[in-house]
């Protein structure tokens, strides 16, 4: 079983209730990944990811290895490429080569922020699924980063009081460009996991209606976070006009005015975040915050993953 997109997962209420079972029992499991190693794949830094899947790893008894491609490793990809400029490996080699050392592979690669086709298309796990003999795990891909959202889905049943909560997934300033992968995941993920979704944003900022789904847009911020009982905030750059950051929108930060609107609504948000940019310091060190939680239940996401690709 690869992991990659939400349809990789059948029933996700019945995957947080595992992850849940796991948090309460971290090691049940210790013995699944015995004589078995994951190799973790990082074209770019990670914090949260990289730790707490190697942790997920170790609680399953699966070894784990970590190969950090972020110092520019540049791998071929073209069919047929006569390999005489930069490029020294071709994904054909890398990927079988990694197949015969792991039995899960892991990758994180952010998208490139340019080519909106080959990002769109996830080219570089396309090439991998099709090179490589073995499971994929997505760490974060150019349009998704699904262990972040099990991890999101994971945090909000522990803290909603009512069935259907109101979630508000808000835009918030940065000033540099960064992917769409995060507001994809949650809103594709809260959405089959059931929930209703309303997006805020400036205009512009749409998302991909393949990812937008049924989402309820508006684009007047403070009207969305009424009775909202999580604020959902994250950064992403245009997908129209692709790649390009927004600036000049430093008033859609979230500030406790804001949160004051909500129906004493948490604060998720999945790190890093610049403190005063994105969301201010009183937000940020209330008793609202979950983003800590968030951190933590990466864990558990990516047990309760990798527990069902043992399997
Ligand atoms: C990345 C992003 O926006 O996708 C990683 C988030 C988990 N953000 C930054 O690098 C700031
Ligand atoms: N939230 C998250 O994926 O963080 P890292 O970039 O530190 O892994």
């Amino acid at each position: 079983m690869n992991f990659i997109t939400q349809n990789d997962i059948t029933n996700i209420p019945k995957l947080v209730a595992e992850a849940l079972e796991l948090k309460a029992s971290p090691l049940a499991y210790n013995h699944l990944g015995k004589g078995k190693t994951l190799g973790l794949l990082f074209f770019n830094n990670s914090l949260r990811t990289r730790i707490s899947t190697q942790k997920a790893a170790q609680n399953l008894g699966l070894d784990n290895i970590v190969l950090s491609a972020s110092d520019g490793w540049k791998l071929e990809f073209e069919d047929g490429a006569v390999m005489n400029l930069d490029k020294s490996e071709h994904i054909k080699e890398a990927a079988a080569v990694m197949s015969q050392y792991f039995d899960i592979l892991g990758i994180r690669a952010f998208p490139t922020l340019q080519n909106q086709i080959e990002d769109y298309n996830e080219k570089l796990f396309s090439a991998f699924q099709k090179y490589a003999s073995i499971p994929i795990l997505n760490l974060e891909s150019s349009t998704q980063h699904p262990l972040q959202a099990v991890a999101d889905l994971i945090t909000i049943e522990e803290y909603k009081k009512v069935r259907k909560p109101k979630i508000v997934l808000s835009w918030a300033p940065h000033p540099k460009a960064l992917p769409q992968a995060v507001p994809n995941s949650f809103a594709v993920w809260t959405q089959a996991a059931g929930y209703d979704l309303t997006i805020t944003h400036p205009k512009g900022m749409e998302l991909s209606p393949d990812f937008v789904g049924n989402a309820t847009v508006e684009y007047n911020q403070e009207k969305a976070f009424e009775g909202a009982d999580f604020i959902y905030t994250k950064n992403w750059s245009s997908f129209k006009d692709y790649g390009k950051p927004l600036q000049n929108h430093d008033n859609w930060m979230i500030t406790q005015e804001k949160m004051a609107l909500t129906n004493n609504g948490y604060f998720m948000h999945c790190l890093p975040v610049r403190r005063n940019v994105v969301v201010e310091d009183a937000v940020l060190d209330s008793r609202q915050s979950l983003t800590i939680q968030q951190a933590n239940n990466r864990t558990f996401a990516a047990q309760a993953v990798l527990k069902r690709m043992l399997l």
